[in-house]
Order: structure tokens, then C-alpha cells, then sequence
């Protein structure tokens, strides 16, 4: 067991930068709209939502959040070797502070910073770590990181570390990601580096299996978007008018997510009626898988390079360590 850092009065501080601009309602009819309609993968997290994903997390098929899991656990002596004590670690979109505990004691960091856009649901999840972590300062950050400009000056002068697990980078279309890491590369600064979680490219089977559950966990999250869509846009969607469908795209080594309307339909929301005709759909996910080559393309396209490379047995999913090149 590693010397613990002198215990001192844990010291915990919320920093809530105001609530992100509300223009949900202008994003979400813009998307409902469009010729193609699609809805951000944000609007999934509601408080059902959350709860269905953690669902998601303990079903047979989906390997994701376990085997990520099983790395931090078993590398996470070497990744505090690679990427050095003592760091200000940075964590966006960091929701329940689960995954970081896995590495707290191996890296050791000067201060911990949680930025989330959930203010409360942060706020509390910071501070129940900082009860079982006492050494670690931890700053909670209310703030949507795609639209940070800086970070508050008020953090302790460390280097960086930004931790991005979970394979939420597969999110973004690789075009998106190559902004997301470059913001990531300015904010944590010269000398600074990145953790994240990448889920592979793998068999076709696997892949869907992941996002097509037997107990139908994942169906259900994409199907409750539409009771979240209702309550923010007073609309009348019917959960039963749709139903779920994913699958994987080789060429575009991405699961697509979407939720397609069972017959031909008016939907009243946000003051306007939308149409659906039979077997349309709606976009509700994108999730890019890479390769080891396909990442450090990425990675190198925003001016980072890879330093350090952990992965499971089975070669489902990895962790890469990432510093400015
Ligand atoms: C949280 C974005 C990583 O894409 O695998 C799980 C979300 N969607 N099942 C993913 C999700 C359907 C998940 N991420």
C-alpha cells in the first residue's frame, strides 16, 4: 500500500459556472426538422435514462464498462508510472466519479476536478469522494467542457492529466473528436496529457449484441429519450409508435442508433406538429469503435501522440495515455 499524502482537512470545493445557454429546445426542433431528423445522445441521460444505462452496464452483452473496468484495475500502477504523480487530474463529464476511483491511489493526484453539467448529481458524487479520499482536494466543476474557454484560475499550478473513460469520445464523429481532443490538448497545456477509454473495432456479432440486448435494457434507454423529448418539449410522442433499432457500420466502424417510427405519424412538440412516415427514422446515437491504427491517426490529426497503450486480453477495449507531440 503506497504512503498516503499527509492527511489534512479534505478540501472540497463547488465551482458552478452557470448553467449552460437552454437552446434545447431550438436544438432539438432544429434536429427534429431536418431531412435527416437526429437528436443529440445527451438528451438519453435524464434521470430514467442514468438509471437505464447503469442497467445497460451490468447486461451479459455489453462488455464496455466491465472490461474498461478491468484495465484501470490491472494497469493502473504502470499508467501512474507512464503518466507521473502528483498530476492535476481533470475529468469531463464526469456524472458519479466511479471509474476514477480505480486510479486515485496509484496516481496520487495534487487535486482532483470533476466537470459535469449535472450540477447537483456532481456536487454530490464529489463530495462522497472526498469522505473516502481525504487527501485528495477535489474542485467540482459545474460547466459543459465543449464550451470551456479556460480552467478557473483558482486550480492548484500541476500538471494536467485529462481522464475521458468510457468510450464517450465515440460519441462525437471523428471530426468532432479531433475538436474534442485538440480543446483537451489547449486546456490541459504544455506538458499536459489525456486518459481515455476507447471501445475496438471488433466483430460484427459482438458489437451488436452490445446494443441489442436480450432483456431489451438498451431499447428501452433509446425508447425513454422519448418521454425525456415530452417532458422538454411538451410533446406527444408515443413511446409505443417507434421502436429501437442498432447496428453496426463496417465502413464507418460506428453502431448507429435510432428509433423508428412503426407507422406513419403527426407528433405535436414544441408547439409544431412533426411528421414521420412509416419506417422513418430518427438518429439517436452514434458509437465509434477504433482501431490502434485508426486512433493514433486520429490522436495525430490533433497534434497528440500516443505514450502509453493498455488493452485486455480479448482485445475488446483499451486505454490510451496521449501527450501533446
Ligand atoms: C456511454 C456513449 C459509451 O456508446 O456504448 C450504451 C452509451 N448507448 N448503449 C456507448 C450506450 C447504448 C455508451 N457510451
Amino acid at each position: 500500500m503506497t504512503a498516503q499524502p499527509q492527511l489534512h482537512a479534505p478540501t472540497f470545493d463547488y465551482i458552478d459556472s452557470g448553467p449552460p445557454p437552454d437552446n434545447s429546445v431550438a436544438e432539438l426542433m432544429a434536429g427534429l426538422s431536418g431531412p435527416r431528423k437526429r437528436v443529440s445522445p445527451k438528451y438519453f441521460y435524464d434521470e430514467r435514462g442514468s438509471e437505464l444505462f447503469e442497467q445497460i452496464t451490468e447486461q451479459p452483452e455489453y462488455y464496455p464498462t466491465r472490461t474498461e473496468r478491468s484495465i484501470l484495475r490491472q494497469h493502473c500502477g504502470d499508467i501512474a508510472r507512464r503518466l507521473g504523480r502528483r498530476q492535476l487530474l481533470l475529468e469531463p463529464g464526469a456524472g458519479s466519479c466511479e471509474k476514477v476511483r480505480l486510479l486515485l491511489d496509484s496516481l496520487q493526484p495534487a487535486a482532483y476536478v470533476p466537470m459535469d453539467i449535472s450540477g447537483e448529481f456532481l456536487c454530490q458524487s464529489a463530495q462522497r469522494l472526498t469522505e473516502e479520499y481525504p487527501w485528495l482536494p477535489v474542485t467540482a466543476l459545474r460547466a459543459d467542457f465543449t464550451r470551456m474557454p479556460a480552467l478557473p484560475r483558482a486550480l492548484p499550478p500541476a500538471p494536467r492529466c485529462l481522464f475521458y473513460p468510457g468510450s464517450t469520445l465515440g460519441n462525437f464523429t471523428p471530426a468532432e473528436a479531433r475538436r474534442f481532443l485538440c480543446h483537451a490538448a489547449r486546456l490541459t497545456g504544455p506538458g499536459g496529457q489525456l486518459l481515455l477509454g476507447i471501445d475496438l473495432h471488433k466483430d460484427h456479432d459482438v458489437l451488436h449484441a452490445a446494443y441489442n440486448d436480450a432483456a431489451g435494457v438498451t431499447a428501452a434507454f433509446n425508447l425513454n429519450l422519448l418521454n425525456h423529448l415530452n417532458r422538454l418539449l411538451d410533446g406527444e410522442f408515443d413511446p409505443g409508435a417507434f421502436r429501437h433499432v442498432a447496428g453496426y457500420h463496417r465502413g464507418r466502424r460506428r453502431i448507429e442508433m435510432y428509433l423508428e417510427s412503426r407507422h406513419a405519424q403527426h407528433v405535436r412538440c414544441g408547439g409544431r406538429t412533426v411528421q414521420f412516415r412509416r419506417g422513418e427514422r430518427i438518429l439517436t446515437e452514434y458509437s465509434c469503435k477504433y482501431t490502434r491504427h485508426s486512433f493514433s491517426r486520429l490522436a495525430r490529426q490533433a497534434g497528440l501522440a500516443i505514450t502509453g497503450h493498455w488493452q485486455d486480453d480479448a482485445g475488446l477495449f483499451a486505454v490510451f495515455a496521449l501527450a501533446g507531440c
